[in-house]
């Protein structure tokens, strides 16, 4: 759903202009053109954790009108940040192909929301985020692979939560934030315009929440947690309510992923 007016112009406008840098310096290996990249970065390319390394975006993640408004759709009183991260949709870039969020992090309770907070006016033309309404009703995660490249017409007939439902596209202009469930199924349109599209996310999960599985995950296999260990460190700090923003984990990420963090999707120290 859009909840209209959320940060004035001029505060859009301010972190547009961080967001942008912190893209550019952490982008400066990958000096892949968008024909060169993988059917998934052409859908759209990601920087995450943004709040560790940039401390003025830890403000706008850490924002307490994000968080209100999380919790009072999740209807939770207390929230975590699981991540953030920065989704660019290069010009010209393709479609993001349907799915949802939730069997891609190991989290048991389905207590998880997406804030889609966008960097310009967002319509048909320029990555239009749309959602398959009432979708997350339904309790059963899918995992869909968008990672290796387009997901088959055949593997999406599959999905009863998506068969003839009209999807719902949201028109978003700045200062608007669009709010996901972790179980609703969504997509994006391509970007035709000559613009990227540029978004801020962050997701917040209910404090509280258990590892639900092994699956490899940064922001749980970092501090250590175990399958059924409630999901409580710095790099998953609360969110809301907080009266002051978090520092930065005190446990750097490992040189084990040093081509994630040369590639800019992880920081680097
Ligand atoms: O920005 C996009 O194109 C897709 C966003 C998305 O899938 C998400 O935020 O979960």
């Amino acid at each position: 759903m859009t909840v209209p007016d959320v940060f004035s112009t001029s505060e859009i406008e301010f972190y547009r202009e961080v967001v942008k840098d912190a893209i550019k310096e952490r982008k400066q290996n990958d000096l892949r053109s968008l024909k060169e990249k993988s059917e998934y970065e052409q859908s759209f390319v990601q920087c995450q954790n943004l709040w560790e390394d940039y401390p003025v975006l830890r403000e706008l993640t850490f924002d307490q009108r994000l968080g209100e408004i999380a919790s009072n759709l999740l209807e939770v009183s207390k929230l975590r940040v699981w991540h953030d991260q920065a989704l660019v949709k290069e010009a010209g870039g393709r479609e993001t192909d349907p799915h949802h969020d939730q069997p891609y992090w190991p989290i048991r309770e389905t207590n998880t929301i997406t804030a889609w907070i966008p960097f310009c006016d967002v319509s048909e033309n320029n990555g239009q985020l749309g959602f398959y309404p009432g979708s997350h009703k339904v309790e059963k995660e899918q995992f869909i692979n968008i990672f290796s490249g387009k997901v088959e017409e055949s593997e999406l007939q599959e999905i009863p939560q998506i068969q003839n439902i009209k999807v719902d596209y949201q028109n978003l202009k700045i200062g608007d934030v669009s709010f996901h469930h972790g179980l609703t199924f969504h997509r994006a349109k391509p970007n035709y315009s000559n613009e990227d599209r540029i978004v801020h996310t962050v997701i917040f999960f209910e404090d509280g929440s258990t590892r639900g599985d092994e699956k490899f995950h940064f922001s749980v296999d970092r501090p250590g947690i175990k399958v059924g260990q409630i999901i409580k460190s710095d790099v998953t700090p609360l969110a809301y309510p907080i009266k002051s923003i978090p520092n930065a984990p005190k446990k750097k990420i490992s040189d084990d992923f040093l081509t994630l963090k040369m590639l800019g999707l992880l920081p680097k120290d």
